[in-house]
C-alpha cells in the first residue's frame, strides 16, 4: 500500500510521461553529494533497465572523487564542466527531464538557463522546502523523509512494473538508492522516519549488500582527510558564548593539506557531539566566496540561519549557503567577525 506522501495521481501522470517519451533526461543540484548521485543513478538506471529509454544524466559539475563511484559502472552520465556543449544538446534533445534531489533549477547552476528554456515536459522529486511546483508537471515533493532516496524509492515502487515489490529493481538502482539514503541520514544519524527502516528493510531483502555499501562510503578516504579534519578540530573551532561551533577552512589550510572536493565531508557534523554547542557552521574557500554548510540541533534552525545569513536554505536542521567578499564581508579574513554576529542574532 502507498503511503500517504505518495500522490497516486502524480503516480499515473508521470506514469503516463515516461511511456510516451523517448529521451529522457535526469539532473540533480550543484556540487551533487551521496543523496543527489544516489537517487539520480538509480532513476536513469531503472529508466534505461526497465523501461527501455534513453535516459542519461545530465549534471552541472562533476562529482568530487569520494562520491564519483556512487554512478554505476556504465551508466551515462555528462557533465557541463567537462562537457558543456554535450550537455546542452542532450537537453535540447530531451523530451522529459526529470530534476531530483533540489527545489528548482535554480540549483543547477550553469545548465538552469538551458533547463529552463526547455519546452520539454518536467518532473520533480524532492525532499527541501519551498518547491519551484509552478515549472514542473508532476511535482513529489516532501520535507518529512529522510532523502530524495527515500522518496524515489516509494514513487519508483508504485510504478506498475515494480508493483510494490522492490526485488524487481535493478540490483545497481536499488544499491544507489540505499546509497543515497545512508549518506543523506548520515548514517540513520538523523532525518529518519518509520518508512526509512522500511526502505532499508526492504533493499537488504532485495539483496543489497549494506556491508559493501559503507565500506565504499566511508573507508576508502584518503588519508589527508582525516589529518585536516583533525587539524580543523584541534587549532580551527571556535565556540561562541551562545553556543555556535565554526571553523574555517582557508584556501591556506586547503591547500596544505591538499584537500580535494568533498573531503571535508562530515566535519560539520563533529562539533554537534559537544553538550553546549546548539549549532556548527563549516566554511570552505572558494574563489571569492566561502561555501557554508550549517547543522543544528532540535530546537535551533540551520535553515532560518541558512536563510536569513547565508542566502541559502535546506532542512530544517542541515542546511547550506554563501558568504561572498566583498558584498558580506570584506574579505576572507572578516569571516570570524561575521560568524560573531551570526551567532547573537540566530542563537539568542
Ligand atoms: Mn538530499
Amino acid at each position: 500500500m502507498a503511503l500517504d506522501f505518495i500522490d497516486i495521481d502524480g503516480i499515473r501522470r508521470l506514469d503516463a510521461l515516461l511511456e510516451r517519451c523517448t529521451t529522457l533526461t535526469v539532473t540533480t543540484h550543484t556540487h551533487p553529494d551521496g543523496d543527489a548521485l544516489g537517487s539520480a543513478s538509480a532513476f536513469v538506471c531503472y529508466l534505461r533497465e526497465c523501461r527501455k529509454k534513453d535516459a542519461v544524466g545530465v549534471l552541472c559539475d562533476s562529482p568530487a572523487a569520494t562520491v564519483r563511484p556512487i554512478i554505476p559502472d556504465g551508466l551515462p552520465f555528462l557533465f557541463h564542466d567537462t562537457d558543456p556543449q554535450a550537455c546542452l544538446d542532450r537537453i535540447a534533445a530531451s523530451d522529459l527531464v526529470i530534476l531530483l534531489d533540489g527545489n528548482g533549477f535554480s540549483r543547477t547552476e550553469g545548465l538552469q538557463s538551458a533547463f529552463e528554456a526547455s519546452p520539454a515536459p518536467k518532473v520533480l522529486i524532492d525532499h527541501h522546502l519551498n518547491p519551484e511546483r509552478e515549472r514542473f508537471e508532476v511535482v513529489f515533493s516532501t520535507p518529512d523523509i529522510s532523502s530524495a532516496s527515500e522518496l524515489l524509492y516509494y514513487v519508483l515502487l508504485e510504478l506498475p512494473d515494480i508493483g510494490g515489490d522492490a526485488r524487481r529493481l535493478p540490483a545497481p538502482a536499488a544499491r544507489a538508492l540505499l546509497t543515497g539514503m545512508t549518506t543523506d541520514t548520515n548514517n540513520f544519524a538523523n532525518s529518519v522516519y518509520p518508512s526509512t527502516f522500511r526502505m532499508a528493510s526492504d533493499l537488504l531483502a532485495a539483496g543489497v549488500d549494506r556491508d559493501a555499501v559503507l565500506a565504499d562510503l566511508y573507508n576508502r578516504y584518503r588519508e589527508n582527510r582525516v589529518r585536516v579534519m583533525g587539524y580543523l578540530q584541534y587549532e580551527g573551532m571556535h565556540i561562541t558564548p551562545e553556543g555556535l561551533a565554526y571553523m574555517v577552512a582557508t584556501r591556506d589550510i586547503l591547500d596544505r593539506f591538499e584537500v580535494e572536493d568533498g573531503e571535508t565531508e562530515g566535519l560539520v557534523n563533529v562539533p554537534l557531539s559537544i553538550e553546549r554547542v546548539k549549532m556548527s557552521i563549516l566554511l570552505k574557500q572558494d574563489r571569492d566566496h566561502f561555501r557554508v554548510s550549517i547543522r543544528s540541533k532540535k530546537g535551533w534552525s540551520a535553515q532560518q540561519c541558512a536563510t536569513r545569513w547565508f542566502h541559502g536554505g535546506g532542512h530544517e536542521n542541515a542546511s547550506g549557503g554563501k558568504l561572498f567578499w566583498p558584498d558580506d564581508i570584506a574579505g576572507p579574513a572578516e569571516a570570524a567577525a561575521y560568524l560573531e554576529k551570526v551567532s547573537k542574532e540566530c542563537l539568542r
